[in-house]
C-alpha cells in the first residue's frame, strides 16, 4: 500500500522554507527518538547545505533506551552530523538542544540569533518552542499538522526562534517507512489504513518486545506466533466486536496503535541503526 499526505500547506511550506533558510543562523531538525531515519524528511538534508543542523531525538521517554543510545553513537560517527536526544516538554533538556545549537554560531553579541526548527508531523516542534518560551505559544497535539504558519518567538538572550509546520513528501516509499511514520502518529489517519498498520505493528512488537507484550496485555496465555493472533486476542478482550461476537480488526488494530503511540506497551523503537560500514 502506498502512503500518500502531502496537504497543500506542506507544499507552502516546502517553498518558504527554501527561502527562508539562508536567513536563520542555525536549524533544529526535530526527529522522532523512536524513529530517527524515518523521520528524516530527505528535504531537509537538500535545503541544510552549509548551515549548522542539530539533529534532535525528540519523545526519547517514549523511545527504547539501548536504541537511543545505539542512534547517538551512529549519528556521532557519521561525519558532519550532530546529534542529542531529548524529552521535549521537559525546559532544560528543550534549552540543552538550544545551547548545542547556538554555541556552534559565531556570536555576535549585537545581533539577533535566528534558529529554525524543522521536522516531519508530531514530532514535538512547538512543544519545544513552548518549553523554551516557558509558556504556551504554539498550539500542540497529538494529531499531524497542528501547525499551519511559521511563527517567530523572541527568547531571551537575543534569541529568535522560527516554529514551522511540520512537512512530509509527497509519496512515502519504501512501504515499511510509511508504515513506521503512520504507527508513529505522522501520518494523518485520513491516509493509514488501521488494520495495515496495526499488522504492522503487531509483527514488530512480537519480534522485538515480546515481553512488554506479555506485561500490557496480561490476558495473553502465551506469546502469540503471529499478528493476526495478536490482534486477534486484544479484539475479543477489548471487546471489539462485531455483530455476532466476531472481532472487529479495523477497531482492535486502533487499540494497539493508541496504546503504542501513547507509550502504554513500553519504550518502544521503530528502528535500529545500521552498520555504518554498510551505510552510503
Ligand atoms: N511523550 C512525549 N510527548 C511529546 C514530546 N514532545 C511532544 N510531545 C507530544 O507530541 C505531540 C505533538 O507535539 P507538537 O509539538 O504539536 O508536534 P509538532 O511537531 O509541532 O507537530 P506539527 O505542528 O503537526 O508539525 C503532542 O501531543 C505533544 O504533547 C516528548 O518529548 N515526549
Ligand atoms: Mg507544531
Amino acid at each position: 500500500m502506498t502512503i500518500q499526505w502531502f496537504p497543500g500547506h506542506m507544499l507552502e511550506t516546502q517553498n518558504l522554507l527554501k527561502k527562508a533558510i539562508s536567513k536563520v543562523d542555525a536549524v533544529l531538525e526535530i526527529l522522532d527518538a523512536r524513529l530517527p531515519e524515518a523521520s528524516a524528511n530527505p528535504f531537509v538534508n537538500k535545503i541544510c547545505n552549509g548551515k549548522f543542523r542539530l539533529k534532535v531525538l525528540n519523545k526519547n521517554d517514549l523511545a527504547d533506551p539501548e536504541q537511543t543510545k545505539l542512534w547517538l553513537e551512529y549519528f556521532k560517527k557519521k561525519e558532519g552530523t550532530s546529534a542529542i536526544s531529548i524529552c521535549g516538554t521537559q525546559k532544560v533538556q528543550a534549552y540543552e538542544a538550544l545551547n548545542y545549537c547556538v554555541n556552534k554560531i559565531d556570536r555576535n553579541r549585537a545581533r539577533k540569533i535566528k534558529v529554525m526548527v524543522i521536522g516531519i508531523p508530531n514530532t514535538g516542534k512547538s512543544t519545544i518552542l513552548n518549553s523554551l518560551a516557558g509558556k504556551k505559544i504554539a498550539n500542540i497535539g497529538d494529531v499531524p499538522a497542528i501547525t499551519r504558519h511559521q511563527q517567530r518567538t523572541s527568547l531571551k538572550n537575543n534569541i529568535d526562534i522560527y516554529d514551522t509546520p511540520g512537512i512530509l513528501w509527497p509519496v512515502i516509499e519504501p512501504e515499511e517507512r510509511a508504515y513506521i511514520l503512520a504507527a508513529s502518529g505522522a501520518i494523518s489517519d485520513t491516509a493509514i489504513d488501521y488494520n495495515d498498520i496495526g499488522f504492522f505493528a503487531a509483527t514488530l512488537l512480537i519480534k522485538r518486545y515480546p515481553d512488554l507484550l506479555m506485561q500490557r496485555y496480561s490476558f495473553l496465555k502465551m506469546l502469540p506466533d503471529d499478528e493476526l493472533t495478536l490482534i486477534e486476542k486484544i479484539g475479543s478482550a477489548r471487546g471489539c466486536l462485531k455483530k455476532g461476537g466476531i472481532v472487529d480488526f479495523q477497531k482492535a488494530s486502533e487499540v494497539l496503535i493508541r496504546e503504542l503511540r501513547a507509550g502504554k506497551i513500553g519504550r518502544i523503537s521503530f528502528e535500529t541503526p545500521k552498520d555504518p560500514e554498510h551505510d552510503n
